[in-house]
């Protein structure tokens, strides 16, 4: 099983003697390439042909498999009978447990130490660490990006993924982002020995032989995922969940368009298409080709006048992307139809509009708080074909968690919580873990847009951030134009919740809501946001909103869910120009008096959530020009800088 090592040379140069970063020289490939073959006496091929894939994916897997030493190499189709034969070995082995009150719904229960993105164990690599991170002032940590060098990039990987598969089946796993060969799409191939993974990705991406054909001259992502357990196994397995959670980390290099994610088979850590791919590399791609990849939702909504309009939202994680994105309204005669839940590829079009596709196939969405009350066009798109991670049982085989307190039927019901121990109402642990998800296929869902997959995307009206702001911050506003809605997402801040590995609610700071998943320097993120506004393009207008607000008593002001329509009802308005419906405040236009639809809402404190209180506004100001100014220092555009000092004006003169 020895390789020639001057078959693999020379290696291309990386900065890192690293083994594992070993590529196999385009001239030398031919040789290997029997070598390779022979090698695969050793690798069986366990499903599909090898040898008819695009010659520079052979490559990949050839390498990659030189270097994990899976016991074999399966090469995915995406088809259903695929699906499920990898299911009833899972059920067979018990990672998986059918939810027998639905049609193929499965319940999984992750080792509890893996069970959230990790940010600080995730990395981008670049040769110039200013090419991730921007230049901070003295002794400030960056919050945005988290840089590696190559060197020790090697390092980490060398220590990790040399026969990192013993013992495990290589799965190949063709992906597109987008529909299939659609305009704005791209295409990846995910190497994974997970193959909840590979369930996963079915879902939340296009899997599929046609990629092959799809990929033509074009380059694709590079995913390599290892839950980071060779066997044989020499630590216990938790609920039959592999991994690694000492060993974890995800990393990516923007410029090979690559992808390194070891330990963690969790959500964001594993499913390589979502994150890393559509976030943290698309954005890379999206810089060089004059467009955007965000953290948003898209959404269409209907008027009772016919008239629909497009809107894309960006809020951090678990703040009510998928809500929104699904609502049901509560104002008659309105319809919202969803487009994506999370994601958004973004680019102008020859009609100098705002095109936007979902590049993904799915929803992962928090299962907690999710209900016919809150969010039914979730709960109708879960009812088949979906993975439930890390939720409570019943014993009618029914999904539970947090908020379905009144949808549990009968009296006898019992409950096993998401560790697997018996679980009863009024427990002091939660039944599900906080960040349990749903992962169903978006075509399920309900009010999925008739245009959800036009390659072309829909084309987007207005783009809307917002956080969870207990104090402060009213429940929407207008920002003033382009750059001050840029300025407003730059400064954009949420409390914590259970989506990373935050302990605590601490009010943080999150761009754009992409701190998380920034791909390359900051300053120059915001650049190229900036640089938009130019002929012929028309750009949306931005706006915040804060279903969070709570209270002197910690009781939010305002009811959210169904009823944020009447919020998006007054955007609309607003984009149509109707006249007296805003009033200027220091940090944008908020509803006049009387302009918001209240019609049929119990009592709401209409002064108390919309009011802009001038001290929380100035120590606001002091503290986002600190964060700006120390976080970005040099790279601090200076149209951001003049809104900051534009927006400080207005507030001292409130
Ligand atoms: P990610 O998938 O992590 O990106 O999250 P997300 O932004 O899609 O958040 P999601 O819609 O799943 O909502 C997260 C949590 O916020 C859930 O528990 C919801 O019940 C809650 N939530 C969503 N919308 C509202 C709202 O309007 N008001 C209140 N109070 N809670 C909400
Ligand atoms: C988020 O955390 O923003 C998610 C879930 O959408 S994960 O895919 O785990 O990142
Ligand atoms: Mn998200």
């Amino acid at each position: 099983m020895t390789t020639n090592p001057s078959l693999l040379t020379p290696y291309k140069n990386t900065g890192a003697q690293s083994s594992s970063l070993r590529q196999i020289s385009e001239d030398a490939f031919y040789v290997v390439n029997e070598v390779v073959t022979k090698r695969l006496g050793h690798i069986p091929i366990l499903k599909g042909d090898l040898h008819v894939l695009p010659y520079k994916v052979q490559r990949f897997i050839a390498e990659k498999a030189e270097l994990c030493r899976p016991r074999g190499i399966y090469i995915c189709d995406g088809t259903h009978a695929e699906a499920e034969e990898i299911k009833d070995k899972l059920v067979e082995r018990g990672m998986l447990t059918q939810l027998s009150a639905y049609e193929n719904n499965y319940l999984c229960r992750t080792d509890p130490k893996d069970v959230a993105r990790v940010e600080s164990k995730t990395w981008m690599v670049t040769t110039d660490k200013y090419q991730t991170v921007t230049h901070t002032a003295e002794g400030v940590e960056p919050i945005m990006g988290h840089w590696m060098s190559p060197l020790d990039f090697g390092e980490e990987l060398d220590s990790r993924f040399p026969g990192c598969m013993a013992g495990r089946t290589m799965y190949v796993i063709p992906f597109s982002m987008g529909p299939v060969g659609g305009r704005l799409s791209k295409i990846g191939v995910q190497l994974s020995d997970s193959n909840y993974v590979v369930l996963s990705m079915r879902i939340m991406t296009r899997v599929s032989l046609d990629v092959w054909e799809a990929l033509g001259d074009n380059d694709f992502v590079r995913g390599i995922h290892s839950v980071g357990l060779p066997r044989p196994v020499k630590s216990a397995v938790v609920n039959h969940w592999p991994c690694n959670p000492e060993r974890v980390i995800i990393a990516h290099r923007p410029a090979e368009r690559e992808i390194w994610s070891f330990g963690s088979g969790y959500g964001g850590n594993s499913l390589l298409g979502k994150k890393c791919f559509a976030l943290r590399i698309a954005s890379n791609i999206a810089r060089d080709e004059g467009w955007l990849a965000e953290h948003m939702l898209i959404m269409g909504v209907t008027r009772p006048c016919g008239r629909e309009h497009f809107i894309a939202a960006a809020f951090p994680s678990a703040c009510g992307k998928t809500n929104l994105a699904m609502l049901e309204p509560t104002l008659p005669g309105w319809k919202v139809r969803c487009v994506g839940d999370d994601i958004a590829w973004m680019k102008f079009a020859e009609d100098g509009k705002l095109h936007a596709i979902n590049p993904e196939a799915g929803f992962f969405g928090v299962a907690p708080g999710t209900s016919n009350k809150t969010n039914p066009m979730a709960v109708g798109t879960f009812q088949k074909n979906s993975i439930f991670t890390n939720v409570a049982e019943t014993s009618e085989g029914r999904y539970y968690w947090e908020g379905l307190e009144d949808e549990v039927e009968g009296k006898n019901v019992q409950i096993t919580d998401w560790l697997g121990k018996p679980w009863k109402l009024g427990d002091p642990t939660p039944a599900a873990h906080p960040n349990s998800r749903f992962c169903a296929p978006a075509q399920q869902c309900p009010i999925i847009h008739p245009d959800w997959e036009s390659p072309n995307g829909v084309p987007i009206d207005a783009i809307i951030f917002g956080g969870r702001r207990p104090t402060g911050v009213p429940l929407v506003f207008e920002t003033f134009g382009w750059e001050h809605g840029v300025f407003t997402g730059a400064s954009l801040k949420s409390e914590t919740t259970a989506a990373a590995e935050h302990t605590g609610k601490q009010v943080m700071h999150d761009p754009m809501a992409m701190r998380p998943f920034m791909g390359y320097n900051f300053g120059k993120y915001l650049d190229h946001w900036l640089s938009l506004d130019k002929p012929p393009h028309q750009v949306p207008k931005i706006y915040h909103v804060n279903w969070f607000r709570k209270d002197a008593n910690g009781k939010f002001l305002w009811p959210g869910y169904g009823d944020n329509i009447r919020v998006i009802d007054w955007v609309i308005r607003r984009l149509d120009g109707e006249e007296g419906i805003g009033k200027d405040t220091a940090i944008g236009v908020v509803p006049a008096p009387g302009s918001l639809n209240l019609e049929g809402l119990g009592e709401v404190n209409f002064d108390e959530l919309m009011s802009v209180p001038r001290d929380y506004w100035q120590s606001d100001a002091k503290e986002v020009r600190k964060f700006l100014e120390t976080q970005l220092g040099s790279d601090l555009p200076n149209a951001i800088q003049e809104q900051l000092t534009s927006q400080e004006k207005r507030i001292n003169a409130l």
